[in-house]
Order: structure tokens, then C-alpha cells, then sequence
């Protein structure tokens, strides 16, 4: 067993000792037919941003860079040989996983935590593995690699099931509002919402349309005082995000949830407290920078709100998240 105590609502070890898939566990047959089952018109929306958008936002997290192979100093691309008509083309790329449209990884975020009971906190994720014996580090021979918890394990789910689209730019406007469990159930009440378990849960805030505006050089004064984003200290919707058995959180915006760097809640807490909840303690994956705004208009103007989400991350053995490209079918 990698712990004696498990975090205060969590539910390590409830899908068994060793689980890497966390709530996609609850992506039963039935909930996939129950997403089917919402495709009606056949009209499918793509829920990616290009994936050189939104432009460069945070140091870590570059552009995609193509590069072309050479071989024997021919570079592979536009490329015919003596004998046949064919040209050919092939290309590389440098792709930073968290740049664009993405999955979050259950390993892309955990917390220093005393899981082994010692009274000394250590480095842990999901369902108690550990950083630098299941997490490899750049410094490891073997790292950068995530040999637990990588985002191969979600592909291997096959990520698909009933969507559900929460409309908050309808409900809210596009200004920055941290939305708690009161505006949620608000929400969820005006636009007829049927969440049930197994859902996967989008929320359209308008910042995919601000970051398509801006034309990949992203003014983040102007971002960051917009969209609304979920409010991690309302207690009442962690309990509801838990309770729901919704099996991951989608968003236009940048993080899903609203955060402020500049005044973290105080030493010892989580400076993104839905990371916390959905990540680390219940297995729920959080989808950031989808476009949202086709689908979102759709399903207000013809008085929807479920679908069927096709949304794989790429399956890349080691990885702490992924790009995605999600479609969403109605
Ligand atoms: C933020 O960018 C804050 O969130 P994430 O690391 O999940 O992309």
C-alpha cells in the first residue's frame, strides 16, 4: 500500500489500490449509450482551439515548433526521387503539452501531503503515488516520465460519453466572476441542466472568443479580467463537484477555476484548490482552452444542453497532460 492516510475527501483506493484512471472509471457502457442517445441532429462541433492559439501566455509553455529531418542532407519534405512521380512530405514537431486545448493528467498536479503517516508531508498524487519514485524528474536518468498516473491512461479509457454545457457568458456576461455553488445551481436551473453521474461537465466563460480575437499575441491584463472561473474556497460546490460523479471539468478559460497568484490563501493551502479536489483527491480530469463558443450558441439557440464529447487525449506513455482535439456531436 503507497499510504496509511488518505486526504480528507478523496477517495484513494475506492476504484482499487493501484486505480491511474480516477473517475473515467464511471464511463460505463450505459453512460456512453446515454451520450449517444443526445445525437440527434448528426452536426459536429470541434471543441479545439488551433493549436498555436491562445500565443504565449506562461514562460513555460511554447508555440508548436515544425522542424523537417534531413537524410543524407535531403531534407524530408517536398521530396521526389529519380524513379517515381510522388512527392513527399514529413514533419516533426516540438509540441509543449499545456500550451493550447488540453488535458490535464492526473499526475499534473499533486500536493505535499503525509500519506505514509510519519507526521512529515511528502510529494504525492492521486491514490497515493509519489514524485520521484512513480514521477521521474528531468534530473532522473529515466525522466522526464510520469510512470504512474500519465495521460496514456486516460486514452485508454476512450474518453467519450454525455457531455453537458453549463452557459455561464449567457448567465454571467464575460467579466471575471468566481463562481460558486449558489451561481452554479442558478445556472444549472435556468438552463434546464440534467447533470448525472458520469457527465462530463463544459463551462463556456467567453475567453476562448477574447484569446481568438487577439491573434495569438494574448494581452493577459486584459484575459485575466475576464471570464468566469470556479470559486475552489466555496466548500458547498467541492462537496457538489464530489457528489455529482461528474468525471472531468472542461472550460474555455485558462485553469477552470478562478485563481488570483498575487494573494495565494495562506501557507500550507492550495494556491488552486479545484486542482486539488478533482486531480489529486477524486481522479477528475480538467480539460482547459477548448473553444466552446459554437457548440455553446447551438445548444442556447435550439434550448439544449447535452451531447455526445468524443474527446481522446493523445496516447503518449509518460505524459502530465496532452492536446486534444474534442468534437462534440448533437
Ligand atoms: C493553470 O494554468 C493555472 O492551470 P493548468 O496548470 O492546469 O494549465
Amino acid at each position: 500500500m503507497r499510504w496509511k492516510q488518505r486526504p480528507e475527501g478523496s477517495n484513494w483506493g475506492d476504484f482499487g489500490p493501484d486505480d491511474q484512471f480516477g473517475r473515467m472509471n464511471l464511463l460505463t457502457p450505459e453512460r456512453r449509450l446515454a451520450g449517444i442517445r443526445e445525437v440527434r441532429e448528426g452536426i459536429a462541433f470541434t471543441l479545439s482551439l488551433p493549436l498555436d492559439y491562445p500565443g504565449p501566455m506562461i514562460d513555460m509553455r511554447k508555440p508548436p515548433r515544425l522542424f523537417v529531418e534531413q537524410v543524407d542532407g535531403i531534407p524530408a519534405y517536398n521530396q521526389v526521387s529519380d524513379h517515381c512521380s510522388d512527392v513527399m512530405c514529413d514533419d516533426g514537431v516540438v509540441l509543449y503539452t499545456q500550451f493550447s486545448t488540453q488535458w490535464d493528467a492526473l499526475a499534473h498536479m499533486g500536493q505535499q501531503f503525509d500519506a505514509d503517516g510519519d507526521g512529515i508531508a511528502e510529494k504525492v498524487f492521486y491514490n497515493g503515488y509519489r514524485a520521484d519514485e512513480h514521477l521521474l524528474g528531468p534530473d532522473h536518468p529515466d525522466g522526464p516520465y510520469a510512470k504512474a498516473l500519465g495521460i496514456e491512461n486516460m486514452a485508454v479509457t476512450g474518453v467519450q460519453g454525455r457531455g453537458i454545457m453549463l452557459n455561464f457568458k449567457a448567465m454571467f456576461g464575460t467579466g471575471y466572476r468566481r463562481v460558486g455553488y449558489d451561481d452554479l445551481m442558478r445556472t444549472i436551473e435556468v438552463q434546464n441542466v440534467d447533470v448525472r453521474q458520469g457527465d462530463f461537465l463544459l463551462m463556456h466563460t467567453g475567453y476562448d472568443e477574447a484569446v481568438l480575437s487577439m491573434n495569438r499575441r494574448p494581452d493577459r491584463s486584459k484575459l485575466d479580467a475576464l471570464g468566469a472561473g470556479l470559486d475552489g474556497q466555496d466548500a458547498r460546490l467541492l462537496r457538489w463537484i464530489d457528489d455529482s460523479g461528474i468525471v472531468a471539468i472542461c472550460s474555455d478559460n485558462l485553469a477552470v477555476e478562478a485563481y488570483d497568484w498575487n494573494s495565494p490563501p495562506g501557507a500550507g493551502h492550495a494556491i488552486l484548490p479545484i486542482h486539488e479536489l478533482c486531480l489529486f483527491k477524486l481522479g477528475i480530469h480538467l480539460g482547459e482552452l477548448w473553444q466552446l463558443y459554437e457548440l455553446a450558441d447551438w445548444l442556447l439557440a435550439h434550448d439544449r444542453s447535452a451531447f455526445l464529447l468524443t474527446a481522446p487525449p493523445l496516447r503518449l506513455p509518460g505524459s502530465v497532460g496532452s492536446p486534444a482535439t474534442p468534437i462534440a456531436t448533437v
